[in-house]
């Protein structure tokens, strides 16, 4: 990682402020490396960036790019889904660029319709387009424009497709129209909170309307931002009455429940799904990778077929070909011959090829216990990593951590 730095960094926070957001997995940070040139950690499974970064994009030398955590839902609730609304409350957020999965598209207009209700000028990137098309889902980007009111550019960040569109498109950045209206109750003690911190204490940036909705569903990050604000005890003293009647615990999953189906609804009209080629095999283990029941004996089979490669043909067969065969018969005999031929100092030729000799344990070790070991590991980690397991895998142990309070996207990483 080179000059990414921290949203605190005083040099940068008077530039203007753009940033990219979107769900864990779809390129983030694939995208922030081709638009900054800036190197952060990549990897194919969630919750890789755990905070925010920061550089020059090559398009505006003025301004500043951040690459966020990915965020499952807002009111946050995690860490990286905290570190990533934090930043939209205190930078000064001109424009955002949502990174979508052109594969998922009911998911991505999910947090569109979040999006919308704080109100910055954003443009999305369509990226994944290439996964898209191999499943055979084709998204209509220009309907999908003209619908949600906002440049939507096709992108496959790894290739580097679309990002120049991208980069011209940010000059059309727009507030995108709102998906939907929740239900009548809730809009009313929506309108309640917003009038009040439109009164009493605006954002500079982000809209009241969005912010009421964060505000009831108990964004921690919002509530801190509100308790910070001088006038604002009016609205929190609105906002203690509210507990009550609405179930405030229960509101982040209605709120996403409404999303959900109003995103589903804009992502059907857009989609072209190709007949047959939904039903492959891929996907269909996929599937079962994150079942809650069939999960856990392909987890195991996965852990096997690791442990047989790597424990099995790894640390035993390939180990004991190099070290006993070939180390031990072939090339360490040969060796010792050769210096103990060549050097007459006995205490020289035992530092070298001696029962513990820099020859005789050091590199024998090194390369044939080692080397093979490591090997192995890394070949089954990367083709686990390229498979897609790792970020299904993420899922199964959120869910188990999730029962005793944990974020179990970190595990991977870590
Ligand atoms: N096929 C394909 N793979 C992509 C594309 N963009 C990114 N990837 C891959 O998707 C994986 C995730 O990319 P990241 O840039 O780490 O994703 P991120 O959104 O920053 O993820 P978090 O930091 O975990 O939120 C990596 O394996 C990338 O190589 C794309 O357009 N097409
Ligand atoms: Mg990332």
């Amino acid at each position: 990682m080179d000059c990414a730095t921290s949203p605190s960094s005083a040099a940068a926070a008077a530039l203007r402020t753009l940033a990219l957001v979107g769900h864990p997995n779809v390129g983030k940070s694939v995208l922030f490396h081709r638009l900054t040139g800036t190197y952060v950690t990549v990897s194919n499974y969630p919750g890789t960036t755990v905070e925010v970064s920061r550089a020059t994009p090559r398009f505006d030398r003025e301004a500043s790019l951040l690459d966020t955590p990915g965020v499952l839902a807002l009111p946050s609730r995690s860490d990286d889904e905290r570190a990533t609304m934090r930043a939209l409350l205190h930078e000064d957020m001109r424009t955002l660029i949502q990174v979508g999965d052109a594969k998922n598209l009911r998911r991505t207009l999910n947090l569109t319709a979040l999006l919308a209700e704080l109100g910055v000028p954003m443009v999305m990137a369509l990226n994944m387009t290439d996964e898209a098309k191999a499943r055979g889902v084709t998204v209509d980007a220009e309907a999908l424009s003209e619908a949600l009111g906002v440049p939507v550019v096709a992108t496959v960040a790894t290739g580097g497709e679309g990002v120049s569109a991208l980069t011209e498109a940010l000059q059309r950045a727009a507030v995108p129209a709102p998906l939907l209206r929740y239900d009548p109750v809730l809009e009313r003690d929506i309108a309640r909170v917003e009038q009040l911190i439109l009164a009493q204490c605006p954002h500079p940036r982000l809209a009241a309307r969005g912010l009421a909705i964060l505000a009831i569903g108990r964004d921690p990050e919002v509530e801190a931002w509100l308790a910070a604000q001088a006038n604002s005890e009016t609205v929190r003293a609105a906002l203690a009455e509210l507990t009550a009647p609405i179930g405030r615990d229960s509101l982040p999953a209605r709120l996403a429940r409404e999303r959900g189906g109003a995103a589903e609804a804009l992502a059907r009209t857009v989609t072209q799904q190709a007949a047959g080629k939904d039903r492959t095999l891929s996907m269909l283990l996929g599937r079962i990778a994150v079942h809650r029941l069939w999960g856990w004996p392909m987890l195991l089979g996965v852990l096997y077929l690791v442990y047989l490669f790597v424990g099995d043909f790894g640390a035993s067969t390939l180990v004991g070909l190099l070290e006993e065969d070939f180390f031990g018969e072939v090339l360490n005999p040969a060796v010792t011959e050769f210096v103990t031929s060549h050097i007459s100092t006995p205490w020289l030729a035992d530092l070298i090829v001696g029962e513990y000799g820099l020859w005789t344990m050091g590199m024998t070790y090194a390369l044939a216990l080692i080397l093979p070991i490591v090997t192995t590991f890394f070949l089954a980690f990367g083709v686990l990593e390229d498979s897609g397991y790792f970020s299904r895998l993420s899922v199964i142990a959120n869910r188990m951590f999730a029962a005793i309070g944990l974020n179990g996207r970190a595990v991977l990483p870590m």
